[in-house]
This record gives structure tokens, C-alpha cells and sequence, in this order.
């Protein structure tokens, strides 16, 4: 094969922990050959001088492909052996990695965070996010379920034809991909990267409270940094801009498991003192699997209603008595149980909620080697790390829909109302379903109950990674 292409795969086999050899060595015990047949690869290795001292297995790509997607060498089957013992010229025609097919919702797609096709599906993730920063959603989303389709997949991208009868790969994201396989790179992905619009927003929607229409003033404003930011004496700052600058450095450092697990136990301790049977789950990335997140989601419910309406203020209370709250933003519910869900599939909630952050012991007191923070403000060591949590309360009778709207990610859960929409007549979000056949709320208890509603098989959180 072609340099690039060898490079490529090479490179690829290489991050997933194979051994690959430059030269044909001892060691080596598969060789993979593409687009040849045993006859010609045997008559290669002859011209090499090589043939009478092959002693490894020559086999065709596919092999390759399913190793890759296994992440471990797989068994050779008879379809993946060029050359067999007892036939060494044979020939077997490499199968297709994508003859299941995929569904076009994510709903519909196991999604596990194991993701075989990174290189593709980050540089896709980077042009939606500079899609996002232009306000263009058209593009936007299509790239976000191009991305989404590629992150279900079992098994690497490695040709053009893997991606035969793929949803949502249109011919925009298709050059990409070839141009990606070809060089190992996309010249588009650089330019954005390196665009100055792109990083200026990269930074300023990384600080806490800075939405699109701040970013995007700043940057008309010629600012591009946030020294420039910082050291603009004529901008106003609300407070919660004002407190993601003062702590920057921890609140763009991720959040661990660990550190969601701490801040889970110190909010349910809490709560329970007031209300002992109340429901506390860690929701959002966490509940998927990951092991970092930037910011800590809990949902929070009990079985009496009206109860859960006075956890937020009092658990503020003890927050601020203990002396670990730094910041904290409340928003009233506004939910109005006349109205059917919403049509918008991105469409926000209606429950009250809290933004904030807290001040999080650190394991080592803060005498590790990370001792020293640059957040401005505060310098020095110090024994606790500013970490962001958003607590949710929502009444008992809407916590399966709350569960399964906060879990997560947001493309599954665009798909999951998408689905109920366009293929069950149902409306659905982060308070209820309705069936619009039957004009009735559908209820339920579990996320099980949700997915029975809407004909689908049940996704665990972890295969929502979409
Ligand atoms: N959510 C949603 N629609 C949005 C935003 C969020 O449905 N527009 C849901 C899905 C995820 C959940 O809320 C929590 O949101 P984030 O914390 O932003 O996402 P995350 O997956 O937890 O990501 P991270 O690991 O970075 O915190
Ligand atoms: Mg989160």
C-alpha cells in the first residue's frame, strides 16, 4: 500500500497498543496486506528475496479492521487468510466492517465511551464547536450526528468503504475523512484550529458564566485572551463572570470521579438531615461512565410532594454555615403542568435548580505538588479545590424523565426526542411524554418505563455516549 496509508494505519495499530515492525523481522507475526491477493503478495516477498523465510501469517485487511475494533488480535478465519497452508495462492475478498446496519438516531445505537474512530470523531466535534461559536446550527447539529454515528461504531474507519451505508456521512464529511486516511490529517480541522475567532472562543466560553453573546462581544471588541479581558477597565461583569475568572484555573482543571463522588456524599449527608428518604443521583457524564466531567450534575427528588421545593434554600443554608460555598445562583421553578412537553428538542427544563460552586477538601490537604494555584485572587496553597456542581429538584412523579433528560449526553438525548416526535407522534422532554395519538401523558416511574413508551430497546447510561 501507499506510504500515507501504511503510515496511517501504523500509527493507528500503534495507539491501540500493537507491536508494528518497519522491516520484516523474526518477531513479526501477521503480515496485513490490502487490495492484493495471496498470489501477488507471495510473488512480492519472492522478488524480495524473502519468500522461503516467511514464517508469520499473511492476511488480508479485514483481519486488521477487527483487530482494531477489538482493540486485541483476533482469531484468523479462513476469509481472513491470503495465503492458506494448503493452498497458498488462494484468495478470499475482504468482508465490508459495515454490513449491520445503523440507525440514524442515537437512540437506536449502542453507544459505549470506548470510541474506535477518535481521530475522526474529534476533528468533527471541533468543527460543530466552531459551528456553534458562528451561531450556525444547520451544520452545527449535522456534524454533531455525523460525529455521533461514527462514536457507535464497533470497528475503525480504515477505507472509503467502511463508509457504505452510513446515516449522516454526507459528501462534506466524507472528504474529510478521506482527506484524514490519506494524510493523517484535515487541512479544514488546522485552519479552525488555528483561527483566531475559534481559540478567542475556546477561552472565553471556558470561563464560568461567559455564554455565545459575551464571547462573541469580547471578540468584537478586538479582545483575545483573558489578560485582555482581565485588564479592560470598561467591562461590566455579572457575578458569576466575575467568580469564573477569580477561579479559572480550578474550574477549567476537570473534575474527577472521585471529586464527584466526595461532593455526592457531602450533598446527600446534607439533605438527609432534613429530609431523610430524598433521592440523590449523580447524573451527566458520570452516570455514562466517565471518569472526568467539568462540572458535578445531581438530581434530587422525594416521594412527598411540595417537599422538594425548600431542599435547594436550606441546603444552601448549611453550605454557606459550613463556609464551602463560593458562588451560588438559584432558579425558581417555572414549570407549568398545563402545558404539553415542547416541540423544540433543544428546549431547557423548568425545574428549580442551583448553579454553583463549592470549595472541595483536596486528598492530600494541599500539600501535593499542585500546591501552588494561579487563580487570581487567591495564590498560595490552599487545602480545597473550586469545583462547579448544578443541583436539580424535581418533583417525585417527573424523576424518571429528569434521570433520563440530565444523563445525558445532549445528542442522545436530541435524537431520544427527535424519535418520539417524527416516528411515535409523542412529545417528550425533561418533565414528561405525550401522546399525541392518544392525547394523554404517558406516565413513568423508571427510564425503563420511558423507553417501553416509545417502542425502544432499553440503552443502559453507559451506551449513551452518543
Ligand atoms: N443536557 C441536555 N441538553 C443541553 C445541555 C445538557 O439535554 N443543552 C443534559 C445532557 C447532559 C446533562 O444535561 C448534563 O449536562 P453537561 O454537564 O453539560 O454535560 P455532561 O455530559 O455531564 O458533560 P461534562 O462531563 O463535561 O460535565
Ligand atoms: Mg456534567
Amino acid at each position: 500500500m501507499g506510504s500515507s496509508r501504511r503510515n496511517f494505519l501504523m500509527d493507528l495499530a500503534r495507539k491501540r497498543g500493537f507491536h508494528i515492525e518497519d522491516e520484516l523481522r523474526d518477531s513479526v507475526t501477521h503480515i496485513v496486506a490490502e487490495n492484493n491477493s495471496g498470489a501477488e503478495v507471495l510473488e512480492w516477498l519472492k522478488s524480495k528475496k524473502l519468500a522461503g523465510v516467511v514464517k508469520c501469517q499473511i492476511v488480508d485487511i479485514s483481519w486488521f479492521t477487527e483487530c482494531m475494533g477489538a482493540g486485541c488480535p483476533i482469531r484468523i478465519e479462513s476469509r481472513h487468510q491470503l495465503v492458506h497452508e494448503d493452498c497458498p495462492a488462494s484468495f478470499n475478498p475482504p468482508v465490508s466492517s459495515s454490513c449491520v446496519p445503523v440507525s440514524p438516531y442515537a437512540c437506536q445505537r449502542r453507544t459505549p465511551l470506548r470510541d474506535a474512530n477518535r481521530i475522526f470523531t474529534e476533528a468533527f466535534d471541533i468543527l460543530a464547536e466552531n459551528y456553534e461559536f458562528l451561531e450556525n446550527k444547520g451544520p452545527r447539529v449535522a456534524f454533531c450526528r455525523a460525529s455521533a454515528v461514527l462514536k457507535s461504531l464497533p470497528f475503525p474507519i480504515v477505507t472509503m468503504k467502511d463508509l457504505e451505508g452510513l446515516p449522516h456521512l454526507g459528501q462534506e464529511m466524507k472528504y474529510i475523512i478521506e482527506e484524514m486516511i490519506e494524510d493523517g490529517r484535515s487541512s479544514r480541522v488546522e485552519e479552525v484550529i488555528c483561527s483566531e475567532r475559534y481559540k478567542s472562543f475556546k477561552i472565553f466560553t471556558s470561563v464560568f458564566g461567559v455564554g455565545l453573546k459575551t464571547a462573541e462581544k469580547w471578540y468584537r471588541m478586538g479582545l483575545r485572551t483573558l489578560e485582555d479581558v482581565k485588564s479592560n477597565t470598561g467591562l461590566k461583569f455579572t457575578s458569576m463572570q466575575k467568580h469564573g475568572l477569580l477561579y479559572y484555573e480550578d474550574l477549567s482543571s476537570r473534575v474527577s470521579r472521585k471529586e464527584a463522588e466526595a461532593v455526592e456524599h457531602l450533598i446527600e449527608s446534607i439533605i438527609r438531615e432534613f429530609v431523610s428518604d430524598a433521592t440523590v443521583t449523580v447524573t451527566g457524564g458520570f452516570r455514562r461512565g466517565k471518569n472526568v466531567g467539568h462540572d458535578v450534575d445531581i438530581l434530587i427528588t422525594c416521594p412527598r410532594k411540595g417537599e422538594e421545593s425548600q431542599i435547594l434554600h436550606k441546603t444552601m443554608e448549611v453550605l454557606k454555615y459550613r463556609d464551602m460555598l463560593l458562588f451560588y445562583h438559584i432558579v425558581e421553578s417555572t414549570f407549568d403542568d398545563t402545558k404539553r412537553p415542547s416541540r423544540n428538542v433543544d428546549t431547557l427544563d423548568h425545574f428549580q435548580k442551583c448553579f454553583l460552586t463549592l470549595k472541595l477538601q483536596k486528598e492530600d490537604g494541599g500539600k501535593g505538588k499542585h500546591n501552588t494555584w494561579s487563580g487570581c485572587g487567591e495564590t498560595g496553597g490552599r487545602s480545597w479545590k473550586a469545583v462547579r456542581v448544578d443541583l436539580v429538584i424535581t418533583p417525585y412523579e417527573q424523576y424518571a424523565f429528569a434521570l433520563l433528560g440530565w444523563t445525558g449526553s445532549p445528542q442522545f438525548e436530541r435524537d431520544l426526542r427527535r424519535y418520539a416526535s417524527h416516528e411515535k407522534k409523542m412529545m417528550l422532554d425533561n418533565h414528561a411524554l405525550y401522546d399525541k395519538t392518544k392525547n394523554m401523558f404517558l406516565k413513568a416511574k423508571t427510564e425503563e418505563d420511558i423507553f417501553t413508551h416509545l417502542g425502544l430497546e432499553y440503552l443502559e447510561p453507559w451506551e449513551r455516549n452518543a
